[in-house]
């Protein structure tokens, strides 16, 4: 990094102050700029280093100029004409990847995905931990990469969005997965093939592979096969590079490696077939670190998945209420409510909504006549509420929840999986899944209250 004059910061968020923290760290000091005019991060930045200079408000080219290397936080638009001139007049544009590659010493194990990927990405990271090694797990799943760099790190698992891989050209991965594509942030891709090359640049300096069988778009097109690693929800193929599937036992289903039964489905807390798939493209990342699979059998077991997804809130009067406020997307709504109906003999409720980046409902609409009811909120309620005819809106999840408890039945279930993003009416999808669970269990005590 020294061999640049001045480095720019572009973005005050979590990415951008740990990346300058790290780079006064390493005796660089960079200029900061943000496009907001008061960056929630400021103070934060003060207290780093009162003296380094912070520009607000829209991108001035002048200003970015007298860098020679910019580091753009992955929730700015690399599209943005101020970051297109700046590329244009022959300044490096790089993310916070670039700049761990050039640090990080221990190998890097990496997923990427429209769903699925702080899951794999956890339960990668307690799986090494469970076969003994030193691993340090971070990039979108809350903790910036550069945040985890350390000496002593034996492995490394990251979670990396599109937005980070578009930013990344130098990071060599020991395994890269990709598990799963489908629609999400058109917002910020010209189209789907965009976004999908966007989750492809993960194979782009990859040693190994591993892919989805059940979606061939998943696929590397320039890895070698014998590079490859598959998993899906068919038994092994040794066709393909797939030694990861599933079986049908006598009465039971299993995860197989190569034909061999390695654990069945019922001894996982994790629900639903994705979380199936999400454990074997788990397990495949640890075997390519040399691990003997059987070793990390009892964390799998153990493993209870993170919150905010399929999350159990509350069973009472034979009613579920589930909290997936990390659905931001629909193939994550898809997957959950697929996943729960055939376990729902009464009514299944869907409270979903919110900011649908660009989405098109349309393809919401054969998971949708899978709910008997559906609760929207948000800016695109209105969308979603077009495909199905059993419809309430409502104006906030208090109401939703209210909502919801006249309408359902012994053994039904509701579930919040907006298939949007929150930040139209929360700060983030945790908020809206703490503010769900928090109007659940003050409605529950209402009921008993009554009662
Ligand atoms: N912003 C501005 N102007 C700026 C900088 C940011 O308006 O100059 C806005 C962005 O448009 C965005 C917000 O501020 O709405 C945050 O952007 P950021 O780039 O500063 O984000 P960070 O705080 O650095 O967090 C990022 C990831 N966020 C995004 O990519 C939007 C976090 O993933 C990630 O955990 C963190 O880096 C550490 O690596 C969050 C996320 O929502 C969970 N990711 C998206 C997703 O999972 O779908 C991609
Ligand atoms: P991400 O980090 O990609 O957002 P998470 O592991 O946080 O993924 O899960 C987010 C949501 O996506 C979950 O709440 C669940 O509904 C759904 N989901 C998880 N795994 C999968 C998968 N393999 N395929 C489809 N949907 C999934």
């Amino acid at each position: 990094m020294h061999k640049y004059d001045v480095i720019g910061v572009v973005g005050l968020g979590q990415s951008g102050l740990s990346c300058v923290r790290f780079l006064l760290q390493q005796g660089i000091r960079p200029l900061v700029f943000d496009t907001r005019a008061q960056p929630p991060l400021a103070g934060e930045l003060q207290q780093l280093d009162g003296s380094l200079e912070l520009f607000t408000g829209e991108l001035d080219i002048g200003e970015l100029a007298a860098c020679d290397l910019l580091v753009v936080s992955p929730g700015l638009d690399l599209r943005l004409p101020a970051l297109q001139m700046a590329q244009d007049a022959g300044i490096c544009l790089v993310g916070d990847a670039d700049i761990f590659a050039h640090y990080a010493q221990a190998p890097v194990l990496a997923i990427t995905g429209s769903n699925g990927k702080s899951t794999v990405t956890q339960l990668t990271g307690e799986l090494l931990r469970a076969a003994g090694k030193n691993v340090a797990v971070g990039g979108n799943i809350g903790v910036p990469m550069l945040d985890v760099l350390a000496p002593d790190v034996e492995v490394y698992v990251l979670e990396l969005s599109s937005f980070q891989l578009d930013s990344m050209h130098d990071l060599k991965l020991h395994a890269a997965a990709l598990l799963n594509i489908s629609d999400d942030h058109l917002d910020r891709y010209a189209d789907r093939h965009a976004y999908t090359a966007s989750k492809h640049r993960i194979y782009s300096n990859a040693e190994l592979g591993i892919w989805n069988r059940d979606q061939r778009v998943t696929a590397p097109q320039t890895i070698p096969l014998a590079q490859q690693l598959s998993f899906g929800r068919d038994a092994p193929d040794n066709e393909v590079p797939g030694l990861f599937g599933l079986c049908q036992g006598d009465d039971e289903l299993f995860i197989c490696v190569a034909d061999e039964p390695l654990i069945a489905a019922s001894e996982l807390q994790l629900a639903g077939v994705h979380n199936l798939l999400n454990v074997q493209a788990a397990l495949a990342l640890v075997l390519n670190m040399g691990i003997e699979l059987t070793k990390v059998l009892p964390a799998l077991r153990a493993f209870k998945g993170l919150p905010h997804r399929c999350e159990l809130v509350a069973d009472s009067d034979g009613v579920r209420w589930i909290n997936d406020s990390k659905a931001t997307n629909i193939g994550a709504a898809e997957a959950a409510i697929e996943g729960l109906r055939p376990l729902v003999t009464g009514k299944l409720i869907l409270i979903a909504g919110g900011d649908g980046k660009g989405a098109d409902f349309v393809t919401f609409r054969s998971a949708l006549q899978l709910v008997d009811e559906l609760i929207v909120l948000g800016r695109d309620a209105d969308r979603i509420a077009q495909h199905h005819d059993q419809v309430t809106q409502v104006q906030d999840l208090t109401e939703a929840v209210r909502v919801a408890d006249k309408l359902a039945t012994r053994n039904s279930a509701v579930l919040l999986a907006p298939a949007c993003a929150s930040l139209d009416m929360f700060k983030n999808y945790q908020d809206r899944g703490e503010q769900f669970k928090t109007a659940v269990l003050e409605q529950l005590q209402e009921n008993q209250a009554q009662e």
